[in-house]
């Protein structure tokens, strides 16, 4: 095995895409012979994660435990795509820390709310507003985006990029970067 582990943290509102394109992004590492793995907040919260809730300590513990796995994975020599919402830029530094600079690759995915709010495809927002959930990211609780991340996914023009063609946009910085 000849490959350099890094870990693609890919960050942003509920429904801006981050598992779309992370699932997008290991089918296209897969296709070149990378080995990748994919931890994501919304399965995470099943296992590792269980006893965390949305308050803001638990999301920090949230954003460090997935950052420390996603650590073992790079040193085993994997890319380790991790999507959370991330929300607090502080916990976000903690991981880029604990890893080298060079192998922490933060992707925003810079949506507008409204059109997360406008997809909305667990009807999450629609209880936020409601006030059925308290704390809800983008609604009652903030989002700090990233000041200087390694990759911005955005919309041109109004539309919004395929998931095929985010991944793209990883996967060429991964080559420019020489993980792929
Ligand atoms: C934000 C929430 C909340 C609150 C439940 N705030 O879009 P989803 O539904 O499928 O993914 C979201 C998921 C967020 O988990 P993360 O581990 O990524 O969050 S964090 O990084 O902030 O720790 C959303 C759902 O859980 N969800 N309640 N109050 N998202």
């Amino acid at each position: 095995l000849n490959q350099k582990g890094c870990v693609v943290w890919i960050t942003g509102l509920s429904g801006s895409g981050k598992s779309t394109l992370a699932c997008s992004l290991s089918r296209e590492l897969h296709s070149r012979g990378k080995l990748s793995y994919v931890l994501d907040g919304d399965n995470l919260r099943h296992g590792l994660n269980k006893d965390l809730g949305f308050k803001p300590e638990d999301r920090t513990e949230n954003i460090r435990r997935t950052g420390e796995v996603a650590k073992l994975f790079a040193d085993a020599g994997l890319i380790c795509v991790a999507s959370l919402i991330s929300p607090y830029r502080r916990d976000r530094d903690v991981c880029r820390a604990m890893l080298s600079d060079a192998n922490f690759i933060e992707v925003f995915m810079n949506m507008p709310l409204e059109l997360c709010e406008a997809r909305d495809p667990k009807g999450l927002y629609k209880l936020a507003r409601a006030g059925k959930i308290k704390g809800f990211t983008g609604i009652d609780d903030p989002y700090e985006p990233p000041l200087n991340c390694e990759i911005e996914i955005k919309q041109e023009g109004g539309v919004c990029p395929t998931p095929n063609v985010m991944a793209g946009q990883v996967a060429c910085y991964l080559e420019e970067k020489g993980f792929l």
